[in-house]
């Protein structure tokens, strides 16, 4: 159980006390509802961005319910109402590695990872409601889940290459197995899906109303699983749907320079914006990250988080992760400088170097 927060019992979250007496705690609370185990992130100034003693509380939670066989689900939320879960606290990790403190920087990937791979193969359902903000570590804690409910207000990314990063939390498992060559696209691009368009590519498995998820969540209490697919709204058409043929010529090709050659020639403002995309993000980071996608296609998803911890060891220590993390999330000036500035100018070399030896068991 999460520290700070004893068993609840009440129906609508952790009684009134109990939030109070967690302040110090981790951003989590973990309750009992009936036949439920109840987890909200509970840290919306930072839309719930996951630290290291969330991580723990969340684990902690899961395996305090996993013998239990009074819990029949888990459901997991995000506080506040404008976020699911925004990624992982990156900003302390780029604290910890630029200060070297490279056991910091281990435990919080490490811990992430192995928190992932508990959900996927958590014995009970583990279901997510994402209305707001999914993100990087966001979509860890969701994706690999038996069910993902997405709200109209739900917003997907993987934007890891526009902060010198690549796809993690299993991302090299689950976007090489997206229809057609979709994954690659979100995973170096970092483009955005609504609730809808998650459910087309397959990182969601429901669409809900908003207004309809406080009942979902209800209903999940006391009649399970099974009560969603009555709270199902229509699902919209996939906007990328005018897309895919060209998603899929584009970023089927067999190297970074080939999609960009591709999207060059291809028609309409789509590929043009998308190529503006891939030139924005960090260059060293879209062929690290093309690397590890074109790999995790023949992995297990354990031997894909052992290769994303491996690539964290050199990426977290690398300047194009100090630097766009400064950007992005630190600075917030969105105007990252780049070294090298250009794909075509990044030596192969380096890339082929960091692949060079495997992850370790
Ligand atoms: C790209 C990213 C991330 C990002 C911004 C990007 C990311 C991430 C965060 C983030 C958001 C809120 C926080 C926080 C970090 O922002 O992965 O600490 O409070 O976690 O452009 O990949």
């Amino acid at each position: 159980m999460a520290q700070g927060r004893a068993e609840g019992s009440a129906e609508a979250g952790p009684a009134a006390g109990e939030a109070a007496a967690a302040a110090a705690g981790p951003s989590v609370a973990a309750w009992r509802a009936s036949r439920v185990g109840r987890l909200r992130l509970d840290r919306p100034k930072a839309l719930n961005a996951l630290d290291l003693p969330m991580i723990r509380a969340l684990r902690a939670a899961l395996e305090s319910w996993r013998a239990d066989p009074g819990v029949h689900a888990v459901v997991i939320e995000g506080a506040g109402g404008r976020a699911f879960c925004a990624g992982g606290d990156i900003r302390a990790v780029r604290a910890d590695a630029m200060a070297g403190r490279r056991e910091a920087v281990e435990d919080f990937f490490a811990e992430e990872y192995a928190l992932n791979l508990a959900i996927a193969r958590y014995p009970v359902p583990y279901v997510a409601l994402i209305d707001g903000v999914c993100m990087g570590g966001g979509i860890g804690v969701s994706v690999h889940g038996a069910v993902r409910i997405a709200t109209e207000a739900a917003l997907f990314a993987m934007p890891e290459t526009a902060i010198g990063f690549f796809p993690d939390i299993g991302a090299s498992h689950v976007l090489p197995r997206l229809p057609g060559a979709l994954g690659m696209y979100l995973g170096l691009t970092g483009a955005r899906l609504s609730g809808a368009d998650a459910v087309h590519a397959g990182l969601a498995t429901h669409f809900v109303a908003r207004e309809r998820l406080a009942a979902v969540s209800a209903a999940l209490e006391t009649d399970g699983v099974a009560a969603i697919a009555s709270h199902a709204a229509p699902l919209p058409a996939f906007s990328l749907g005018p897309h895919r043929a060209a998603i899929d010529r584009c970023f089927g090709a067999d190297s970074v320079m080939e999609i960009l050659d591709r999207l060059a020639a291809e028609p309409g403002d789509w590929a043009q914006q998308t190529l503006g995309l891939l030139r924005a993000a960090s260059p060293l980071a879209v062929l690290w990250s093309f690397e590890l996608l074109r790999q995790g296609a023949m992995r297990s998803l354990e031997d894909c988080l052992a290769a994303e911890l491996a690539l964290t060891r050199t990426v977290t220590a690398h300047a194009a992760f100090h630097e766009g993390v400064r950007a992005m999330v630190v600075d917030k000036d969105r105007a990252p400088r780049w070294q090298p500035g250009r794909i075509e100018e990044v030596d192969p070399a380096v890339i082929r170097a960091m692949f060079a030896t495997p992850a370790p068991g």
